[in-house]
């Protein structure tokens, strides 16, 4: 796999105020014919990005399971039974092994996740140190941590952090099907301080949890108004994990995720879409048609959190037969 260092590793900076979609337009989008919604969405990807360059993102676990809230979606809630092992905040020395075996590999940034409603203060000072040891890499450097108080997402910057993961994860119109233990608000909020803190902001969410077309377009809606819109959307197939509630949830038809990601790239145009959860099961044809729709970025790894992910070589060998190449 060759890496070529390409002019696209920023994200150019993304217009503050950009014109606001109505939920009914980008259900417009979602409802276009196949070949034309990818036509329009190859069309933008092509007018920002290299459309061969991809950029890889590599997960680590930091904490693990135990976690207070009912995402209805996540393995690592206290309260469903789902085998997995609750495992307390990693020590620094495993996290840098993790980063530089992530660099070797090829990734481009390290994402350090944990399973907390949000931090305590005395659980960002260890994370603190493990973003400027990530950052001594020459790795990029992001996290997600739950939601932020005041001054923690500052904390974080200070330490040299580029990107805050933290999803919408639905429409608000679903929202309270999935999750009742936070309020979307609660995320909103938590964006406008990743935001203030001049931080990237990484956000998007979960498709195939039993959303309406309209229910997926609301998704992608209220991601696109945010002011200014996310630099980095990743886009999630539901994983499901046995004992959680959306276990055995109808599954999406695959191309009505290579939709989602086609109406991600239109309605952000400066984004990396990620191609997210959900691939280990996804054919290969099926990953090139969401690079065609504009996906531009991968988690990269053989685990993303707690379930599995590809193999490295399995998306080596992917990118080379697509004749694409990460971003150094
Ligand atoms: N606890 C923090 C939080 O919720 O913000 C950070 C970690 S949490 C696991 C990060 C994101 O992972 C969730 O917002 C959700 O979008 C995604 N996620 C969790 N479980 C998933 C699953 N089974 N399938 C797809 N995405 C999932
Ligand atoms: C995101 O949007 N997806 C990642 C990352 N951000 C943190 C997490 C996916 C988790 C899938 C289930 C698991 O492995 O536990
Ligand atoms: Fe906890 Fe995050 Fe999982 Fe929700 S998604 S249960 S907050 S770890």
């Amino acid at each position: 796999m060759t890496t070529h260092a390409v002019q696209f590793l920023r994200p150019a900076p993304i217009p503050a105020k950009s014109p606001l979609w109505s939920v009914a337009e980008v259900e417009a989008l979602f409802r276009l014919p196949f070949a034309d919604l990818l036509y329009r969405a190859q069309q933008v990807h092509r007018q920002h990005f290299d459309a061969n360059a991809i950029q890889l993102s590599t997960l680590l676990s930091i904490k693990t399971g135990g976690c207070s809230e009912d995402c209805g979606y996540c393995p690592q809630a206290a309260r469903y039974d789902t085998g997995v092992e609750n495992q307390a905040l990693l020590e620094l020395d495993e996290v840098l092994e993790a980063a530089r075996a992530a660099k070797a590999a090829g990734a481009s940034r390290f994402c350090m996740g944990a399973a907390w409603r949000g931090p305590k203060q005395r659980d960002l000072e260890p994370v603190l140190d493990m973003v400027r040891a990530v950052k001594a890499l020459g790795l990029e450097a992001c996290a997600t941590l739950g939601m932020l108080k005041e001054g923690q997402a500052e904390q974080l910057k200070e330490a040299g952090l580029d990107y805050y993961n933290h999803n919408l994860d639905t429409a608000p119109e679903f929202y309270g099907d999935i999750i009742t233990t936070r309020a979307y608000q609660d995320r909103l909020d938590t964006l406008d301080r990743v935001r203030s803190a001049d931080l990237h902001v990484c956000s998007g969410g979960i498709v195939g949890m039993g959303e309406s077309l309209t229910q997926r377009a609301g998704l992608i809606t209220q991601l696109a108004n945010l002011d200014p819109y996310p630099e980095s959307v990743p886009i999630n197939l539901l994983v499901q994990v046995e004992g959680t509630p959306l276990a055995n949830t109808e599954a999406l038809d695959p191309l009505d995720f290579v939709r989602t990601i086609a109406v991600a790239r239109i309605t952000m145009p400066q984004a990396r879409v990620r191609l997210s959860a959900g691939r280990q099961q996804m054919s290969d044809a099926v990953q090139a048609l969401c690079f065609l729709a504009g996906a531009n970025s991968l988690f990269y790894g053989e685990q993303l959190l707690t379930t599995g992910n590809p193999e490295v070589e399995r998306d080596r060998a992917l990118l080379d037969k697509l004749g694409m190449y990460p971003l150094a």
